[in-house]
């Protein structure tokens, strides 16, 4: 029962936020056709929502109205899917399947993949200052200060410079990395949805960062022990890329103990919210059962 409604709650947020997206790709006059087709491709394949998840849950929770929460919700799904987009490319990951597909590049070629990153990026911005909803300037603004500054030279473009770069080597500066590269985009989440409630609430930033965390040490361990076809993208790639990750400094089992812990420490950062942060909460419980 419980299981079942945090599966309904998950499906709801995301069929709105696909709904949203279908519109702003599927549905415009993109052209040409090869560029409209690789967006889609990109954005309109299986990912979990995770991150308008978050941007949902965290505006509800301060009694925002759902209709001034898309824009956020899609414009930081756009971010995330350009993200893996240029990750999977030859020059980074290269890695050949994403979401369960061949990965962008290997379908429209190189090329075509960076632009199809690039588009969504910036039409991510172009939805946060236009969607037709009763957001005003000022809560725009914040969203365009907070989205550009967790996903690009401060945050995850700066994390994913660190991995490139292949210089960490210790769990200091590991989870500097995955708080840039990962955790950015997570926290801003929670941020967008606050700026469309027009409301600020430390503890949600503090659940943010942790199950931030939590989620990125669970990527790794989920990358060394699961299978490709759970995971929808090569199982393994870590490894293949030598990439420095937590089960490898901390060893598997004190891993799955530091993500109960920080998820522990997420949930108690949402006790002043009573009823109102049961949608966060069960957001921190889908991670947690994540296989992918
Ligand atoms: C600027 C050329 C250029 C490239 C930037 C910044 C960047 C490329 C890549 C970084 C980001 C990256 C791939 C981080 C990993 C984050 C992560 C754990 C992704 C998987 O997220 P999920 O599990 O995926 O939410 P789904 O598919 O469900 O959306």
């Amino acid at each position: 029962m419980r299981t079942m409604l945090l599966t309904d709650l998950t499906e709801i947020f995301r069929v709105r936020t696909e709904k949203l997206i279908d519109n702003y790709i599927t549905n415009s006059g993109i052209f040409p056709a090869e560029l409209k087709k690789s967006l889609g491709y990109s954005v309109l394949n299986g990912g979990k929502r995770v991150r308008p998840l978050l941007v949902f849950a965290a505006g509800l929770a301060l009694g925002g109205k759902l209709e001034n929460l898309d824009a956020p919700a899609v414009a930081i799904e756009l971010i995330h899917s350009y993200s893996l987009v240029h990750d999977d490319l030859p020059a980074m990951d290269n890695a050949d399947l994403r979401r369960g597909k061949p990965s962008c590049h290997t379908v429209f070629g190189a090329a075509l993949a960076i632009l199809a990153g690039d588009g969504l990026q910036t039409l991510a911005f172009q939805i946060l200052a236009e969607h037709p909803c009763d957001l005003s300037a000022e809560q725009r603004l914040q969203m365009v200060q907070i989205l550009s500054a967790a996903s690009g030279i401060s945050g995850m473009v700066a994390g994913q410079a660190l991995d490139i770069l292949g210089k960490v080597d210790n769990l200091n500066d590991l989870t500097q990395l995955q708080q840039l590269k990962t955790g950015a985009l997570l926290t801003a989440s929670v941020k967008l949805g606050m700026a469309g409630a027009n409301q600020w609430d430390a503890g949600l930033i503090n659940f943010a960062d942790n199950i931030g965390l939590a989620f990125q040490i669970q990527d790794d361990l989920l990358d060394l022990e699961s299978d490709t076809e759970t995971l929808g993208k090569p199982q393994g790639i870590d490894a293949i890329n030598k990439k420095i990750t937590y089960p490898q400094l901390l060893g598997a089992a004190k891993s799955r103990q530091k993500i109960l812990e920080l998820t522990q420490t997420a949930l108690a950062s949402l006790q002043h919210l009573g009823e109102n942060g049961a949608l966060l909460r069960a957001v921190a419980e889908y991670l947690l059962q994540r296989k992918c």
